[in-house]
């Protein structure tokens, strides 16, 4: 089929199912906010089930506070380039649910004999407090169909679901303290009395539980107000049951103050991910989050190495896509800044503003592949004009190319020829010769 013929038709089927395709370093989700992310990996996919942040209007559940009406669930092969299928469950299609109380709080999905059970919490209606429901599907995308009623003896929000070796599903829910019960193998009842978990902080909110495990270890971990916002803790145990121990900090308090972490931890291709959110989108306003994802390391002894969030998060970048340098492994002390490009549609994404001769931004993890790419396209604005030299390896590595950003008061894209590149995986180093400020979208090569 011709090429263009091709475009169209992949655009109008996406348009029909109501998919949008996003690319995007952390946060990952750059077409809406996103919260609470689980994920799960079904196949040979990622999906992930957020929490959906919206800014409430008059009317929509309590002002100031987090809005959540709906769910969407996204997909990635490789954690970079994720779909958006849509939604997949609305309050109003929640008969047991209060539809004007706009608290679709954090999800979980998961996977038993060929179906998919979204386990969701929300107000129930005409009483106070959250009940959890759950709704099947029969992929891993929906449509989900919720029952009719919320789970029997379920009272709390955050609920996450374990499947054990042998086959027993375990329900896990916050309610002040956490709560655990063995599931039906309907997975919709639960099948032993809820029971509180032990010897966990009693001082301070804990919140999202995630249940996991790995060499026969089953780690409970979860977000704690130790101090004044949350941080992501664990515990580890023998048994999904407990009693677990507590043995650190997976993550530390946001260094932006989003007063809320939530997370879930996958293995995907032998690497461990925590997914997590932070409040990237919307500064000002810790309610609107969005997800991000980075790697996560066991020690030898089992234990978990404190994760640092990064912007640059995981996955590989296809150098002939648009390289957001904003996202950046490294950048240099000073002279250098990361800014939005429109404070009005944060949504358009972040530059990268160079105004001191040897600041430098490193971004790492570029795919090159086996193309031989001739040239570089720089999306930049300098009101005096300016030159960044583009390099391999270090600041002082073997160069690309020497890029004169034409002065200009518009968002120009500057093409220039390069040599000296490799091939396969490379990091790169964009830097200022002098002091004129340049202002940077996005390169990508050709
Ligand atoms: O998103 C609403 C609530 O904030 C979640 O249920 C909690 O875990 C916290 O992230």
């Amino acid at each position: 089929m011709e090429k263009n013929k091709l475009a169209r038709l992949i655009l109008v089927t996406f348009m029909l199912f109501n998919i949008t395709v996003i690319i995007a370093q952390n946060p990952i989700i750059r077409n809406q906010f996103s919260a609470d992310p689980t994920a799960r990996v079904f196949g040979d996919k990622v999906y992930l089930y957020p929490s959906h942040d919206i800014l409430g209007k008059e009317g929509q559940g309590r002002p100031n506070w987090f809005c959540m009406e709906d769910y969407h669930v996204f997909s990635s092969s490789n954690l970079t380039d994720w779909t958006d299928h849509g939604v997949i469950l609305n309050q109003n299609k929640v008969q047991w649910a209060d539809s004007t109380a706009f608290s679709m709080w954090a999800p979980d999905c998961i996977s038993k004999n060929g179906k998919y059970y979204f386990y969701f919490p929300a107000p129930p209606k005409g009483t106070k407090g959250f009940s959890v429901g759950v709704a099947v599907a029969d992929n891993p995308f929906g449509p989900f169909i919720p029952q009719s009623k919320s789970i029997d003896k379920v009272s709390g929000i955050d609920p996450n679901v374990f499947i054990d070796k042998d086959g027993q599903a375990y329900l896990y829910w916050s309610a002040g303290n956490f709560m655990v019960s063995k599931l039906k193998s309907n997975m919709v009842e639960l099948a032993s009395e809820p029971q509180i978990i032990a010897n966990l902080p009693e001082k301070g909110l804990k919140e999202g539980p995630f249940l996991f495990e790995r060499k026969g270890i089953y780690y409970l971990t979860f977000p704690h107000v130790e101090n004044k916002i949350e941080r992501l803790e664990y515990a580890i145990g023998t048994s999904p049951m407990g009693p677990f121990k507590i043995s650190g900090v997976i993550m530390d308090e946001s260094p932006v103050g989003c007063w809320t972490n939530h997370h879930s931890i996958i293995n995907f291709k032998g690497q461990w991910y925590l997914f997590y959110h932070s409040n990237d989108l919307s500064p000002k306003f810790d309610k609107n989050r969005s997800v991000r994802i980075d790697s996560l390391f066991f020690n030898a002894d089992g234990t978990i190495r404190k994760v640092t969030s990064t912007f640059r998060g995981v996955g590989l970048t296809d150098a002939s896509k648009q390289i957001q340098i904003d996202r950046y492994s490294r950048i240099s002390d000073k002279g250098i800044s990361v800014s939005f490009i429109d404070t009005l549609n944060t949504f358009a994404g972040w530059k990268t503003v160079f105004n001191e001769k040897k600041a430098c931004v490193q971004y790492n993890n570029v795919d090159f592949g086996k193309k031989k790419y001739k040239s570089v396209i720089v999306k930049a604005t300098s009101q005096k004009g300016g030159i960044l030299l583009l390099k391999l390896k270090s600041i002082s590595g073997p160069m690309l190319a020497k890029i004169n950003i034409p002065k200009s008061k518009e968002w120009k894209e500057t093409k220039v020829l390069i040599s000296g590149l490799k091939q396969g995986r490379q990091n790169l180093f964009l830097s200022s010769v002098n002091d004129n400020e340049v202002e940077v979208d996005w390169i990508k090569f050709e």
